[in-house]
């Protein structure tokens, strides 16, 4: 049998961002094995369950395989099939309707976690169309991260885990469950492994604290309280970087007044660490050069996510730790085509203006709807109506702040599509559903216009099932329809080469070469200085005043206190799932069954709570049921429970049980960090009890 294997070598996607290197191994059609390529650039050699898992997807006997069309109430499950071109047509036929009746900006275009270039190709389509209305889940997940640094210094600083750092920082992040773009942890365990030290900013024992030199076990949300007594010790002992500080930063001195008032015995209480732990941490960071942070979803899931990811670049930057070998670095990306060209950013120059949320007060170079503010123009018209939207790989009523607004949104709207793979509790409220191919299924290009310095070739494997379609061609073909066909492609896959034009070489000679890596250049800021507008790291933010935000990093209070939620509800991703995906996959499924949540044996001793016990967890916005497990590896006050579940084997509910289990049912939009309109996803307040 071996003999008649193919193997082929591709980089995984869309079971997280993606990144490693595989062998794939391909007999009639069907992929039979898949392996990491040990010459893996990003890898080397590393795979996880879900890499090794990731065929299951493409054969599972409920894939979705053709368009289908509603019958009946949405959300009934009563759907009757279209082909290709009926779906196309209805789909341009409703959107130009809206479009002509209430303007463009009535539609929207909605993309979960950036799978490949069909997020761009989406912007895209959005542009061509009119519409100023891209929503993504940036609010939550990068955004804070990379635009935060872009005005603080510049550039998105990315922790270098390719050169020696005598110390790590995990910042909310928790890489070896959840790989990153570029981050893949088997770069990260290397760099322990060749001696640098480890420190976990984590309220979780996780793995990585377990090998940790110093683990700091904050309660959840009080992140800008650490940090800023981070910048007191930093600063009052003055074991910052001082040449460094004197040439390339501006704004020290209302730094230094700002954080006066945190001294780590000050923020003890607030953060439930001890000050002398505190202030050996900061020590320890200062001392240690290069020293890199790997900062996580952690840092941006709450309101002060701006604070808290301006606190952290001006951390960086005091300890000279921008743009080093081993510090955080501004990745150089290869030659390819420019993003904003590629999404046709000219065609749409009103966009800024005129996105739903342009008067809330965001921070400038956020290009992207908060699904928060979209909720609301959708069931409240503010500013404008918001009919109709187009869903690409996202299932936002698991994945979006309280779903039950979520679901009163989905509902009120006139025209809803969903491109998936497989029948989710979003997908089921659509008016049309689209069978996407997937990964495997055709040629992709990863991680372009991700800020981390290289493009990866995902050329395909096998041929998708006759009735599914990339989402790239999807949309190629819907562009053609509602905007000048003379904007798109003959063949869906010439933009791959136009993106890779730039570079010198077509898809296919991209794809034997693997990869694409731009310069590796440190430091660049001698010479030609910051890219902010004074030419510095802006520890105050010169223009603080014309963007309307805080010069300097502000603790603007505790996120939450009730005294009837004593405890602090907080999540981490699981590493068999992507967020809401996959829990259909059976060889996944097996090793992550239900949902539970961690509760310290103290806690649950109170409250008569055992292993496996059924619990009820409760916050001000909602309540769900998890199964309990004991864990002496967070605080007694924290419980931290299981995030994306619903049943795809619930054959009695349309929409799959999304409620029950939903961690999202505990969350709310009514507070939202102003920046980038983030809701508090982790720190949330909230008590357990039996069911
Ligand atoms: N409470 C809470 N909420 C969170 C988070 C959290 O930690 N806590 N995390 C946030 C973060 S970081 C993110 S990135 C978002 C993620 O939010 P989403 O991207 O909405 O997350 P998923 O649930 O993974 O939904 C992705 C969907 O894409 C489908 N899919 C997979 N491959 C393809 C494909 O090739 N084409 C198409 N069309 N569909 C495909 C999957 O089947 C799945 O239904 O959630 C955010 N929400
Ligand atoms: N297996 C798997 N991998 C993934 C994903 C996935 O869903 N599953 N999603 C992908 C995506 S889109 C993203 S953005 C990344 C995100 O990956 P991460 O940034 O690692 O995200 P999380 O797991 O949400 O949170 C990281 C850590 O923060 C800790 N934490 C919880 N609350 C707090 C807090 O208040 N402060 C601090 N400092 N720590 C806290 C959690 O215990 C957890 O260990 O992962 C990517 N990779
Ligand atoms: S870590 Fe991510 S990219 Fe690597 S095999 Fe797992 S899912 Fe794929
Ligand atoms: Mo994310």
């Amino acid at each position: 049998m071996a003999a008649n294997i193919r193997w082929m070598k591709t980089h995984c996607a869309r079971m997280d961002h993606g990144g490693c290197a595989l062998m794939v191994g391909v007999k009639d059609n069907r992929i039979v094995q898949i392996k990491a390529d040990p010459e893996g650039v990003l890898n080397r050699g590393y795979i996880c369950p879900k890499g090794v898992a990731s065929a299951e997807r493409l054969t599972h006997p409920q894939r979705l395989r053709q368009p289908l069309r509603r019958r009946g109430e949405r959300g009934a499950g009563k759907w009757d099939p279209l082909t290709w071109p009926q779906a196309i047509s209805i789909i341009s036929d409703n959107l130009a309707r809206i479009r002509d009746r209430e303007g463009a900006r009535a539609v929207a275009f909605c993309q979960g976690m950036p799978k490949g270039l069909e997020h761009f190709v989406l912007i895209r389509l959005a542009n061509l169309f009119g519409s100023p209305n891209v929503t993504a889940v940036q609010d939550v997940c990068h955004a804070p991260r990379e635009i935060s640094g872009v005005h603080t210094c510049g550039f998105y600083p990315v922790a270098d885990y390719e050169h020696e750092s005598r110390l790590v920082v995990l910042w909310g992040s928790n890489s070896t469950d959840t790989n990153e773009e570029g981050l893949i942890c088997s770069r990260l365990l290397n760099r322990i492994k060749q001696g640098s030290d480890l420190m976990v900013v984590d309220p979780r024992k996780t793995q990585l604290a377990e090998r940790a030199k110093f683990w700091l076990p904050l309660r959840p949300g009080t992140d800008i309280a650490l940090a800023l007594a981070f910048l007191h010790v930093i600063i009052t002992e003055n074991r910052y970087d001082q040449n460094f500080v004197r040439q390339w930063t501006s704004g020290f001195e209302p730094l230094a007044e700002q954080i006066s008032d945190f001294a780590p015995e000050s923020v003890s209480e607030i953060t439930r660490l001890p000050a002398r732990d505190i202030r050996a941490a900061a020590r320890a960071y200062a001392a240690a050069s290069p020293s890199a942070i790997g900062w996580g979803n952690a840092v941006e899931q709450n309101r002060h996510a701006f604070h808290t990811a301006r606190a952290l670049v001006c951390l960086m930057a005091l300890c000279g730790n921008l743009d080093v070998p081993g510090g955080n670095i501004q990745a150089l990306d290869p030659p390819v085509l420019g993003l904003r060209e590629f999404v046709k950013a000219d065609r749409l120059p009103g966009k800024k203006e005129e996105m739903i949320h342009a008067r809330q007060g965001t921070l400038r170079g956020l290009m992207t709807v908060p699904p928060s503010f979209l909720k609301r123009a959708i069931l409240d018209h503010m500013p404008y109506p918001v009919r109709s939207a187009y869903i690409q790989g996202s299932n936002p009523l698991l994945s979006w702040a309280d779903s039950r607004q979520t679901f009163a949104a989905l509902n009120q709207l006139e025209f809803l599509v969903v491109s998936d793979i497989f029948m989710t509790p979003t997908a089921a409220m659509a008016d049309i559903v689209l069978p996407a191919a997937t990964h495997f299924e055709f040629d992709d290009i990863g991680h372009y216009g991700l800020g981390h310095g290289i493009v990866l070739a995902r050329p395909k494997a096998v041929v998708p099932p006759a009735g599914c379609r990339p989402d790239i061609q999807i949309l190629n073909d819907l562009g053609k329809a509602l905007t000048d066909p003379d904007d798109w492609y003959e063949d869906c896959r010439d933009m791959l080469d136009e993106v890779l034009r730039p570079a010198g070489i077509d898809f296919d000679g991209f794809a034997r070469q693997g990869y694409l890596k731009g310069p590796e250049r440190f430091r660049k800021y001698i010479g030609s200085g910051f890219r902010t507008a004074t030419g510095k790291v802006e520890l105050a933010l010169s223009r603080a005043e014309e963007l309307k935000v805080a010069p300097v990093p502000a603790f603007l209070g505790s996120l939450e206190e009730y005294h009837e939620y004593p405890l602090v509800l907080t999540s981490a991703k699981n590493p068999y799932y992507l967020h809401s995906s996959y829990r259909w996959v059976p060889k996944l499924r097996e090793r992550s069954v239900e949902p539970v949540v961690l509760i310290h044996p103290e806690t649950a001793a109170g409250q008569g709570i055992r292993d496996g016990t059924p619990v009820v967890i409760e916050t001000r916005s909602g309540q769900i049921m998890q199964f309990a497990r004991l864990s002496e590896h967070l605080p007694p006050d924290v419980i931290c429970a299981s995030y994306g579940w619903w049943f795809p084997e619930d054959k009695f509910s349309p929409q799959f049980d999304w409620q029950s289990a939903n961690y999202n049912m505990l969350t709310t939009t009514e507070h939202l960090g102003r920046e980038f309109g983030t809701p508090n996803l982790k720190g949330v307040a909230c008590r357990i009890r039996r069911k």
